[in-house]
């Protein structure tokens, strides 16, 4: 077990891919202080953010106490969540066989969940014309996912066995699950471990950071202009 005496920098705003980072910092007891980016007014773009993340998204974070005793930057929320669970060794097994189980799943919810809700949000939410091959396309893929994610639940509590990063990441995009066109009624034993999962305190916790800062993007149209369209700069 890791003792972190300084807290570990947070840049986040709350949506589900930051959620993934407090969920875990909350499960797993770390001290963390809040860096709040905020994305609808582009703080994003900051030079000193850019630094840490340079793909202008959040989450990242900076761990003053990181190898060798020196601070670390990482982005990206998966490899976060992987730092994290090496650094401390909780909900992120060294067992190989277990840790493949996890990766698997992670890089699953990384390479796929995630996009695909995201593209269900995009289409079904925020894009200024209804484009129905669009929505269709991605309501469908989320459809085909989350019946990939209940026959995996089927015999198993979590989705590599144990509780991991794995669930940590998934869990915040199947909870906008309605607005991706999905009823979890469909799925299950999807939905009973997103009510496991959604009923443990650390997941409250962690869910209520920095809630009053969100927005529906869907009516605040000077988010859409910094979110939506951008290029290579
Ligand atoms: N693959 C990235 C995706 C992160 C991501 O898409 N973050 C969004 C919010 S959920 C963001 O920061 N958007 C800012 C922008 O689009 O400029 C990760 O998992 O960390």
């Amino acid at each position: 077990m890791t003792t972190q005496t300084k807290p570990i920098e947070l840049h986040y705003w709350p949506t589900p891919n930051g959620w993934k980072i407090t969920i875990y910092l909350e499960e797993a007891g770390l001290p963390y202080e809040m860096h709040y980016v905020n994305i609808g007014k582009g703080e994003q773009f900051e030079p000193s953010f850019l630094k840490i993340a340079p793909n202008n998204r959040m989450p990242a974070i900076v761990d003053p106490e990181g190898p060798g005793g020196q601070p670390i930057s990482v982005f990206e929320s998966g490899a976060i969540l992987q730092y994290l669970g090496r650094k401390t060794g909780q909900f992120y097994p060294s067992d190989e066989r277990a840790r493949v189980e996890v990766d698997q799943w992670l890089f699953w919810q990384m390479g796929g969940l995630g996009p695909m809700a995201g593209q269900a949000h995009h289409f079904r939410q925020y894009a200024p014309e209804k484009v129905p091959y669009a929505i269709d396309r991605y309501t469908n893929e989320v459809n085909r996912l989350y019946g990939v994610m209940n026959r995996r639940l089927a015999d198993r509590e979590f989705l590599a066995g144990e509780y991991s990063i794995a669930d940590m990441a998934s869990i915040g995009w199947v909870k906008p699950h309605e607005n991706q066109g999905q009823d979890l009624n469909d799925f299950p034993n999807l939905k009973r471990w997103f009510e496991t999962i959604m009923a443990r305190p650390a997941v409250i916790r962690a869910l209520e950071v920095g809630q009053e800062h969100r927005r529906n993007i869907a009516e605040d149209k000077e988010a859409q202009k910094v979110l939506f369209g951008q290029r290579a700069r």
